[in-house]
């Protein structure tokens, strides 16, 4: 293997990681309605997991999307002409591929930047990438979306990409402060390529979030493991029912977990003892569903303008491709 062309870092020690988890988990806990951070499904079990929901028939998403990524990964990387791709939330890491193989057959390929929660899926697409495609320089930063874009640095030659519609996780609120945000780490003319699953008709939403294999059920339960391994807690996973539907007024589909009895839970690295009723449920994730106005809507003031739209022939998922405006109007506001 020819020199360290890879490396990983952390965005934030341990200690801190983990006093931010008590915090949020407290202030999730108890809430009412009672809710937890989606990024915490992703241990290895559940990015796992994940990995298998991208299999199953009833989800769509991840083929469409990869599909539709095939078809027009040299269009986005002849208008961008980046030598630098960033992932944002790279889980597994195997659609960025398509890009970069386009980028190196245009000559511009120099380096790689994949963010992702998950250490050990960060440092095994980290290694492969830089393995499969030679002279490619690889970072691997493990933070998250939300709280640690600064690592990214200044932006230039730079096409970043946010794939899977895991957009859609943030409530419609928190989208434009973190286009905002992500701007600040492009370069007039770079480029953010997003994944949106788009609205469509709900039989075939809710069916991706309820299949019959039982797949997506215990990713949701999953995340009740992850508070038993980190904070001590003690939930019965199986006590807790798999919801999800999809909420017509908010355009998204709502994960819940339901207590199945009565229970009690003690959550001790959060000083938490909790009392569920019979059938009280806790909001585990929020996947929004866009159209193209509802998405351009919350694009205004944030400094990226969409370019293009791209969508598959059944108008399930779309890429947009933002561009950094080449004046400077993002910055003032
Ligand atoms: C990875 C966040 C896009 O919202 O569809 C899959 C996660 N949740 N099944 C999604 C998920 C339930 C997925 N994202």
């Amino acid at each position: 293997m020819p020199g360290a062309r890879y490396h990983i870092e952390t965005a934030r020690g341990d200690d801190e990681r983990a006093a931010r988890m008590v915090e949020e988990i407290r202030a999730g806990l108890t809430a009412r309605p009672r809710w937890l951070p989606s990024k915490y499904f992703y241990d290895d079990r559940g990015s796992r997991l994940f990995e298998d929901i991208t299999t199953l028939p009833e989800y769509y998403l991840t083929r469409t999307e990869e599909r539709l990524l095939a078809g027009i990964a040299s269009d986005v990387v002849g208008r961008v002409r980046p030598a630098e791709l960033v992932e944002l939330g790279s889980g597994a890491g195997r659609k960025v591929r398509l890009l970069l193989a386009e980028m190196a057959q245009a000559g511009l390929l120099e380096r790689c930047v994949l963010l992702d929660i998950n250490a050990r899926f960060l440092s095994e697409s980290t290694c492969a990438l830089a393995r499969d495609f030679p002279d490619l320089s690889v970072r691997g930063v493990v933070g998250d979306f939300l709280d640690d874009l600064a690592l990214l640095g200044p932006g230039g030659s730079r096409l970043a990409v946010f794939f899977a519609s895991t957009i859609g996780n943030l409530h419609p609120g928190e989208v434009p402060p973190f286009i905002t945000r992500m701007a600040q780490h492009l370069a007039p003319g770079d480029a953010f390529l997003v994944g949106l699953d788009l609205v469509k008709d709900v039989a075939r939403l809710e069916a991706a979030y309820n299949d019959c294999a039982g797949v997506t059920a215990a990713f949701n339960r999953n995340i009740l493991r992850v508070l038993n391994a980190r904070l001590g807690a003690d939930f019965d996973p199986e006590a807790f029912e798999h919801v999800a539907f999809y909420d017509r007024a908010n355009a998204w589909i709502e994960m819940r977990l339901r207590a199945a009895r009565p229970q009690r839970v003690r959550v001790p690295a959060a000083r938490l003892d909790l009392a569920f009723e019979a059938g009280e449920e806790i909001r585990t994730e929020i996947s929004c569903k866009y159209t193209r106005a509802s998405f351009e809507a919350l694009l205004s003031g944030t400094g990226l303008a969409l370019e293009r739209w791209y969508t598959d022939p059944e108008n399930l998922f779309a890429l947009a491709l933002l561009r950094r405006s080449t004046a400077d109007e993002g910055r003032s506001r």
